[in-house]
């Protein structure tokens, strides 16, 4: 066997055991009810993408500046992205090249902060983001934070709080955005409060970009400074980041990228991004948006039918925290229970949560990967009616079991990657 013999093998021949561990990570994708609010299925012509030739490619700089030779193609998939995505969210900047929403932020808040300096962020405990804060990640390490929360009675930002802590501390920087938090946050009040004290004016929408993209809710580049993604959640693309500004703001955004915090760009993974943003272009990515909507409140609805306290009364979203304290389990035991069943969703906090973050008395839930599998609010209504039954009997087995059976019937009539199953090869 020639060397170009023996790089035309396929994975199976070369690899048994990691071709193996794939075919069995495409059955396990299928064959359970994948709930994870932050997760989703790609397309093939997006898997192609990732997977393409151009994972071969270095090509640190940008279009037309490049430090290596050969990027004529490099820079026809990076102008692609970049032109879809400042079009699909009307943009006037977009950089195409973090690796991810954590990496994203990272570049944003260098181009606008210094280390030492105030921002604001929502709090993890109540639905925020390691990287708006927290003070095991690079944010809360390197700014001055000052965290605000969400209101008690009702659970939704408390913009009242927002605008006091904000006089209060003159942060420059202003983050809004969440990883568990189900309402529409009112961009406009953020706005107003950033430009009474002066701050830059930042939206982490990674949760919700496929419905931004698809109109189903507010833009928020509509009135932040500066909107970081990834996009891989709602939008459905490849595992990556994405940065939008005012045009004013992108020399030094695409600085703070790179070199400032990456090295030479992903060039599959950019390719991937522009077509991502082509398919989001559709008018079938519009529907299947609305069902997702449409979808996460069927669910909270048998949900709360079951006697399901959510957390602040439903979901304006694609996400739905369910307080499963409420009926006297708590997340770990729920995460665990309904994993038997093959529904898998991860344990999250609520917030003023009561018990401990490794074991908290939330669920998160969410319906972009099952809409895009094809269920409807019908289905969503059985799948409430699913993890209603496991989380009444978390003990019990049979009861497991039998769930466990529906959800095989449920995804067997909703196949997925049915194409991508083969046998090994010899
Ligand atoms: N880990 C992501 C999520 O699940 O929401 C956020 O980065």
């Amino acid at each position: 066997m020639n060397e170009s013999q023996r790089m035309a093998r396929s994975l199976s021949q070369v690899d048994p055991e990691v071709f193996d561990a794939v075919q069995h990570e495409i059955a396990r994708q299928d064959g359970q009810l994948e709930l994870i609010a932050s997760e989703n299925f790609t397309s093939e012509a997006i898997l192609e993408a990732t997977g393409s030739v151009f994972t071969n490619k270095y090509a640190e700089g940008y279009p037309g500046k490049r430090y290596y030779g050969g990027c004529e193609f490099t820079d026809i998939v990076e102008n692609l992205a970049r032109e879809r995505a400042r079009k699909l969210f009307g943009a006037e900047y977009a950089n195409v090249q973090p690796h991810s929403g954590s990496q994203a932020n990272q570049a944003a808040y260098a181009s606008v902060v210094s280390p030492g300096d105030t921002i604001m962020g929502l709090n993890l405990a109540h639905g925020g983001h390691l990287t708006h804060g927290h003070q095991l990640n690079f944010s809360g390490k390197m700014y001055k934070v000052v965290p605000y929360n969400v209101r008690q009675q009702d659970e939704r930002i408390d913009y009242d709080e927002v605008e006091r802590l904000a006089h209060e501390h003159h942060p420059k920087l202003i983050i809004t955005g969440a990883s568990a938090y189900p309402r529409i946050i009112d961009f406009g009040r953020f706005r107003a409060i950033a430009d009474a004290v002066g701050a830059v004016f930042l939206v982490d929408m990674a949760h919700i970009s496929g419905l931004v993209a698809a109109g189903v809710h507010p833009n928020p580049c509509e009135w932040a400074d500066i909107v970081t993604s990834t996009t891989h959640k709602t939008l459905r693309g490849p595992r990556a980041g994405l940065i939008l500004a005012r045009e004013k703001f992108g020399k030094e955004i695409d600085k703070n990228v790179f070199p400032g915090t990456q090295g030479g760009p992903l060039v599959h993974v950019v390719a991937a991004k522009a077509v991502c943003f082509l398919e989001a272009m559709q008018p079938e990515f519009v529907e299947y948006q609305k069902r997702v909507v449409a979808n996460a409140r069927a669910l909270a609805g048998a949900l709360m039918e079951a006697g399901f306290r959510v957390v602040s009364g439903g979901t304006d979203t694609h996400v739905v925290l369910v307080d499963v304290f409420s009926k006297g389990i708590r997340g770990r035991e729920a995460e665990e229970a309904l994993d038997r069943a093959r529904i898998t969703v991860n344990k999250n906090a609520i917030p003023f949560d009561t018990n401990k973050p490794m074991n908290p008395s939330g669920i998160r839930l969410g319906s972009p990967a099952v809409t895009t599998r094809g269920f409807g609010e019908e289905e969503m209504r059985q799948v409430g009616r699913l993890i209603a039954e496991v989380l009444t009997h978390v003990g019990d087995e049979a009861v497991i079991a039998g769930v466990r059976r529906e959800v095989g019937e449920l995804t067997a009539r909703f196949p997925l990657y049915a194409w991508k199953r083969e046998p090994a090869r010899a």
